[in-house]
């Protein structure tokens, strides 16, 4: 049976300047929730985001998805962070050797490295992956997010794979924010935020490989942190008060586990 630490307690482990931003953050303010906001028009991501802001830890984003992508979007949706204190998450789920990951990172029309705390990785091409990301972090207090595990069906990050990466993860604990995963592995330590997709209340997976389980079941019986919800809030009539049940789910299943 695991034994969990309080965000606020976690705060003085972790080594990352994202992972205390984040656990600080979310510790004040009293949400575990990221809302991934998959849409594909800059007015509807911004709205959507001035609209749950109040309700959320992080809010991850596909900035390869959005049609109309220009630098007005990412300086709008950054004063919406600061105003609502939440963190911006790029799912960009980087892969390749470290010289090509630092140019994906910081070059190109997307700029990621200018504004986002935390970048997902595949450690698939090796360790030395982080390499690519150091400079870049550094200016920004920006932190990784290693991919542990998926949620869709079949996924090959499980088993020996998933123990890699989290070796990976606590050999650079200074750049890595945590991890993506759908459970909590002894291994994983209290230093890490623990961040699972794959969430929603009315339904069990999509037409695509999508696996769902509720908050509760993550938080309380996984062990896991953060729940990452999608469509399960921004498809729905009223993202805002769908996103207060979700927020209200998985903060009590964390109250509950101390
Ligand atoms: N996402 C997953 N599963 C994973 C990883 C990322 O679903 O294992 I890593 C992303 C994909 C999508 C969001 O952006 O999280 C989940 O969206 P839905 O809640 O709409 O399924």
């Amino acid at each position: 049976k695991l034994v969990h630490k309080s965000f606020g307690e976690r705060v003085t482990l972790a080594t990352n300047p994202a992972a205390v931003k984040l656990f600080k953050l979310m510790e004040s303010k009293k949400t575990n929730l990221a809302v991934a906001v998959d849409l594909v028009n800059k007015s509807e991501i911004l709205a959507l985001a001035e609209a749950i802001g109040s309700e959320i830890c992080c809010l991850k984003t596909h900035v390869d998805i959005v049609q109309d992508f220009d630098q007005d979007f990412i300086t709008q949706l950054q004063s919406i962070a600061a105003k609502h204190n939440f963190i911006i998450f790029e799912d960009r789920k980087f892969a390749d050797i470290g010289n090509t990951v630092k140019y994906q990172y910081e070059n190109g029309v997307y700029n990621i490295s200018k504004w986002a705390d935390a970048v997902t990785v595949h450690g698939v091409a090796g360790p030395a992956i982080i390499d690519g990301f150091r400079d870049g972090l550094k200016q920004k207090g920006a932190g990784l997010l290693i991919l542990a595990q998926m949620s869709s069906k079949g996924s090959l990050c499980v088993g020996e794979y998933t123990n890699q990466m989290i070796e990976m993860g606590k050999q650079n604990a200074d750049a890595v924010l945590g991890f993506i995963c759908q459970e909590k592995l002894e291994a994983m330590g209290d230093n890490f935020v623990l961040m699972t997709p794959g969430i929603q209340f009315n339904s069990k997976g999509d037409n695509m490989g999508q696996q769902y389980n509720t908050p509760d079941y993550v938080i309380k019986e996984k062990g896991t942190d953060v729940i990452i919800v999608g469509r399960g809030i921004y498809q729905s009539n009223d993202p805002k008060s769908e996103a207060i049940k979700y927020r209200q789910q998985s903060w009590s299943a964390y109250e509950s586990r101390l």
